[in-house]
């Protein structure tokens, strides 16, 4: 697949921000995110919102982070080093989504917000408090360049079951409708033949996107590597088909080179680029 431009070393690369939630078995949220980063040329740089305890088998619990301390991050990061996009993942409670909202509406950036509202584990675990989905709605929605959910997160944000395309079309006018320039409707969960369609609308056009469909059983941290290529490709200064294109393309790769990691799910895996030599 074609990458995105290196900057030379020696040289300040494009940052990025990801403002989300670590995950100590590595394969998910802020370390997929770092992975992806670094194997597309970006600095990463990272506003800690929550530290997991997590293995390959669940989450056994989440510490928040106090969000002062989240704003800081975001606000020092953003006034020295500057960033050119950032991606949300686990945000994990109202209080911190709206922190993160203010904080990024003070910084009167132009830069894209991809925002990856993520609310549950594979496994079912729970990310974000159900409480706090208004304010994924009202707060964050609304200054997101382009929201990420999977067909679950759909489900408990616009209460639309999707279960085929005139389903996934609603979804997707119910997404854009809460604010977001561009929502990217997730087709992966979508069994209704081998492609996997995600569905991009922008209030006034539909872009469909499909992709080989890989069946592995390590698919831990994809919506989380899809945003943050999505972000990196923004960052490069991509429009918004070509990027989701281009993060689509990444992720597909990532779930082709995933790999087993413990007794559970193991992670996609942004390391294929190393044995690519490119
Ligand atoms: O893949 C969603 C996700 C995001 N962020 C964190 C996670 C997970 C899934 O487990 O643990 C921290």
């Amino acid at each position: 697949m074609k990458l995105l431009p290196l900057t030379p070393p020696g040289q300040t690369p494009t940052r990025v921000m990801t403002i989300a939630g670590t995950d100590s078995g590595g394969g998910a949220g802020i370390q997929a995110d770092l992975r992806t980063f670094a194997m597309l040329g970006v600095h990463g740089c990272v506003a800690v919102a929550a530290v997991t305890v997590q293995n390959s088998v669940g989450v056994k619990g989440f510490h928040e982070v106090p969000v002062d301390i989240i704003a800081g991050q975001i606000q020092v990061v953003a006034e020295d080093i500057g960033i050119q996009a950032a991606k949300t993942g686990m945000l994990a409670s109202a209080e911190i989504i709206g922190a993160v909202a203010e904080t990024w509406r003070g910084l009167g950036t132009e830069a894209p917000l991809v925002v990856d509202p993520v609310c549950a584990s594979m496994h079912g675990d729970p990310l974000l408090h159900p409480s706090a989905l208004d304010s994924v709605r009202n707060e964050l929605f609304p200054i997101a360049s382009l929201v990420t959910p999977n067909l679950d997160e759909v489900r408990l944000i616009t209460g639309i079951e999707v279960v085929d395309e005139a389903t996934q079309r609603d979804a997707a006018k119910a997404l854009h409708a809460l604010g977001p320039k561009w929502a990217l409707v997730k087709g992966g969960h979508l069994r209704t033949s081998a492609q996997s369609p995600d569905l991009l609308y922008n209030g006034t056009d539909f872009y469909e996107f499909g992709a080989e469909r890989i069946d592995t059983g390590h698919d831990h941290g994809a919506g989380d590597t899809l945003a943050a290529a999505a972000a990196c490709a923004l960052a490069h200064g991509m429009d918004m088909p070509d990027a989701v294109a281009f993060a689509k393309g990444w992720v597909t790769e990532c779930l082709r080179a995933a790999y087993p990691l413990g007794h559970g799910h193991g992670p996609v895996s942004a390391l294929f680029r190393l044995h690519h030599g490119s």
